[in-house]
């Protein structure tokens, strides 16, 4: 069985982060080990959240994993909170990397043109430069923006985005992916970019006009798991936008549904049967 190491945050309730991804993961068929940065009463769209921060901790558990010879098949980060956390999971993508293992970021930090709470432009170059160390990098397209250090645009078309993803290969990255690229009206999906073979690859499909927290997460955690049962990368990533899309669907038919995360756990089912 695959092991992927999840690092992100635990926030208690929101289906968010470590919540989705561990569950996710591990319905998949695949061994999920985490690194907690953090542990939050509930992300940080609620109000009034408490906050302990296990940066110190971190870099314990890297030793003690590395003195016991642990190894993973990927290493996934997600939502991380401080200009240490990147650095201490820099060292843990140099101590774990093998030719072998995948480096996945999600450089979650903001939507909509917008940063999330707590995070600054300053952040988001210093993240730029993680990403540079990965094999594949996930940013929306205001992530995107501020790694870059370029205006949003809420208006582009294919020819930006394709300029986009090249620049964001410059970073250093091997597969670059731009999520919720919206070129046409109803419809929204994710284009990509292989720099060793000079690459484009795209999907789109229907878009829901709701928006929801944690939705990202999901995404994410449902590629790095495919990644891991086998699938390339393309076909990875759609059955994570796919899946993503069913537990939006559910949600959305819910009327008792809560605000603050969609329904991915009745959406597995039919996700474990289109793994085969
Ligand atoms: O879903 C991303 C995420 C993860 N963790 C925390 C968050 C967010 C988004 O706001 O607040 C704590």
């Amino acid at each position: 069985m695959k092991r992927i190491l999840t690092i992100q945050d635990i926030s208690c309730l929101g289906k968010c982060s470590l919540t989705v991804a561990l569950p996710i993961i591990s319905a998949m068929g695949v061994e999920a080990a985490v690194m907690p940065t953090a542990v939050l009463s509930t992300h940080t769209q609620f109000k009034d959240f408490t906050f302990r921060d296990l940066t110190s901790d971190m870099q314990l558990i890297a030793e003690h994993w590395k003195h016991e010879n642990i190894g993973f098949d990927a290493i996934y980060t997600g939502y991380l909170g401080s200009f240490d956390q990147l650095n201490i999971c820099e060292g843990i993508f140099k101590d774990f990397k093998t030719p072998d293992n995948t480096i996945f970021i999600d450089p979650v930090m903001g939507d909509n043109g917008k940063l999330y709470t707590g995070f600054t432009p300053e952040f988001a170059k210093a993240m730029a430069g993680l990403c540079g160390i990965a094999d594949v990098i996930v940013p929306n397209m205001t992530e995107a923006a501020y790694m870059l250090d370029i205006p949003y645009r809420e208006k582009y078309d294919k020819a930006y985005v394709h300029e986009v993803l090249k620049k964001l290969a410059e970073l250093g990255a091997k597969n670059t992916v731009v999520t919720g690229t919206e070129l046409e009206e109803g419809m929204t999906g994710f284009i990509g970019y292989n720099s060793a073979g000079d690459e484009f690859f795209e999907y789109f499909h229907e878009k829901i006009p709701v928006s929801f927290h944690g939705t990202g997460d999901i995404y994410s955690s449902c590629t790095v798991g495919a990644l891991m049962r086998g699938f390339g990368l393309l076909e990875a990533l759609k059955i994570a936008a796919d899946y993503t899309c069913d537990c939006i669907r559910l949600t959305m038919k819910d009327s008792k549904a809560s605000w603050y995360g969609v329904n991915f756990e009745e959406a597995i089912p039919a996700l474990i049967r289109r793994l085969g």
